[in-house]
C-alpha cells in the first residue's frame, strides 16, 4: 500500500452480501489515478502461517468464529489506517460491516458466546474511539439472497461449500437493518444503493454514476 498524506482520504466502503460483486465493482475503479482501491484480503484469511482460518471457521464455527472475526478486525484496521497518496480510498467492506453484520449474526445465531461477543465488540469500540476509521460514503450492492446464493455456488470457493441460503438471508437482513432501515445506533455516512441482481458486467452506467458522485463529493 502506498503511504503519504497525513489526512484521511475521502473514504468509500463497498458493502453487500457474500457474492454480491464487490470485487468486480471495485475492479472498475482500479485504473483511476485518484483512487486507491483496497480489496478485501481474503487470501490472508486463507493462509495465516499455513492456517486457513476461513476454512476452520466454516468447518467448526463454534470453535473458530472468534479467532476468525479477530483476524478480520485486524486486517480491516490495517486497511482503514493505511495512508495513501490518492485523495480517494475505496475499501471492500469495513470494520463496521464486520461488526454490524457478521459478528452480530454469529452472536444472534448462538454460534458466538456472549463473552466472545463482548470482547470483540469492546475491541471494536476502542478502534472507533482511537483511530479515524470513518467512511464518507457507503455504496451498498443490494441483492436478493437467492441470486447471490447461485453466484456463490458457481464461483466455487471451497471454504464456502457449506454456506446455506438461510445463512445468506441472515446476512442480507443485517445489511438491510444497518444500511436501509438504519437501526444501528452509530454514525452512518450517506448510503448509495445499487441493484446488484443483474450481472455487474452489464452495469457500466451505474459504475459511471458512482464515479460522478465520488468526484462531485471531492470538489
Ligand atoms: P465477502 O466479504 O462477502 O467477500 P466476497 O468475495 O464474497 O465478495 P464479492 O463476491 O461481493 O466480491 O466475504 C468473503 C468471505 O469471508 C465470505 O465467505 C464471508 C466471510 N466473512 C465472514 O465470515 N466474516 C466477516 O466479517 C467477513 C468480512 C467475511
Amino acid at each position: 500500500m502506498s503511504c503519504n498524506s497525513a489526512r484521511r482520504p475521502f473514504t468509500v466502503f463497498v458493502e453487500g452480501n457474500i457474492g454480491s460483486g464487490k470485487s468486480t465493482f471495485l475492479s472498475y475503479f482500479n485504473d483511476f489515478a485518484d483512487i486507491f482501491v483496497a480489496l478485501e484480503p481474503v487470501h490472508l484469511w486463507q493462509d495465516v502461517n499455513g492456517h486457513n482460518i476461513l476454512e476452520l471457521m466454516y468447518e467448526t464455527p463454534l470453535l473458530w468464529s472468534f479467532a476468525f472475526q479477530s483476524l478480520v478486525q485486524k486486517t480491516m484496521l490495517d486497511i482503514h489506517t493505511a495512508k495513501c497518496s490518492q485523495p480517494v480510498k475505496m475499501m471492500e467492506r469495513s470494520l463496521q460491516s464486520g461488526r454490524h453484520v457478521f459478528i452480530e449474526n454469529l452472536y444472534r445465531q448462538n454460534v458466538m458466546a456472549s463473552a466472545e461477543y463482548t470482547v470483540l465488540t469492546s475491541f471494536y469500540e476502542s478502534m472507533l474511539k482511537n483511530f479515524d476509521v470513518n467512511g464518507d460514503l457507503i455504496i451498498y450492492l443490494r441483492s436478493d439472497p437467492e441470486v447471490v446464493y447461485n453466484r456463490m455456488r458457481e464461483r466455487g470457493r471451497t471454504e464456502e461449500n457449506q454456506v446455506s441460503l438461510e445463512y445468506l438471508k441472515q446476512i442480507h437482513q443485517l445489511h438491510e437493518d444497518w444500511l436501509v432501515r438504519k437501526t444501528v445506533v452509530e454514525n452512518l455516512p450517506p448510503v448509495l444503493i445499487l441493484d446488484a441482481n443483474s450481472s455487474l458486467a452489464t452495469m457500466e452506467k451505474e459504475f459511471k454514476k458512482c464515479e460522478n458522485i465520488i468526484y462531485s463529493r471531492l470538489n
